[in-house]
């Protein structure tokens, strides 16, 4: 909800490699829903909460660090799905450290469970929270996380 005169909320939701593939990717670990219609849902819940929302996906991981760098200017907090990045990339982990607006981590499967690369996050340890395993509604239990994080401060 939208308090008078305070500015209001905004969030990103940022998904890296291969996440514009969903639908067709893989469906038996991340599902049969497209990005956009995750998308959709994650807006019809924003717009419920008077929230403002705004989504960029790219597979190159310079430009996910440019939206990371450049999102304190009008966003509140992001959601991210680092994709494969959450297991190598230190430059993605030095750009969540390096803004001081919450970031949310969100993995579709329970990356615990599959491959053993996949059990390690180099993001995890700067992100504010971190979802995992609940399939394409671990996104609304991210921005439910993260708006609950905005509005109560804590950071
Ligand atoms: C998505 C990917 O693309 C993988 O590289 C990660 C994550 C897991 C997910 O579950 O959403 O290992």
């Amino acid at each position: 909800m939208e308090v008078k005169g305070e500015r209001p909320v905004k969030i990103l939701v940022i998904n890296g490699p291969n996440l514009n593939l969903l639908g067709s990717r893989e469906p038996e670990k991340y599902g049969s829903h497209t990005l956009s219609q995750i998308n959709a849902v994650v807006t019809d819940f924003c717009c419920s909460e008077g929230v403002a929302v705004e989504f960029f996906q790219s597979n190159h991981e310079g430009e996910i660090i440019d939206s990371i760098h450049s999102a304190p200017a009008g966003f509140q907090g992001i959601i991210i799905n680092p994709g494969a990045l959450t297991h190598y990339s230190y430059s993605l982990r030095d750009a969540v450290a390096a803004v001081e607006i919450p970031v949310v981590e969100i993995h579709i499967s329970n990356i615990f469970a599959r491959e053993e690369f996949r059990h390690h996050s180099v993001v995890s340890p700067v992100a504010a929270g971190h979802v995992s395993g609940f399939g394409p509604n671990g996104y609304m239990i991210a921005v439910r996380g993260l708006l609950d994080m905005i509005r109560g401060g804590r950071q």
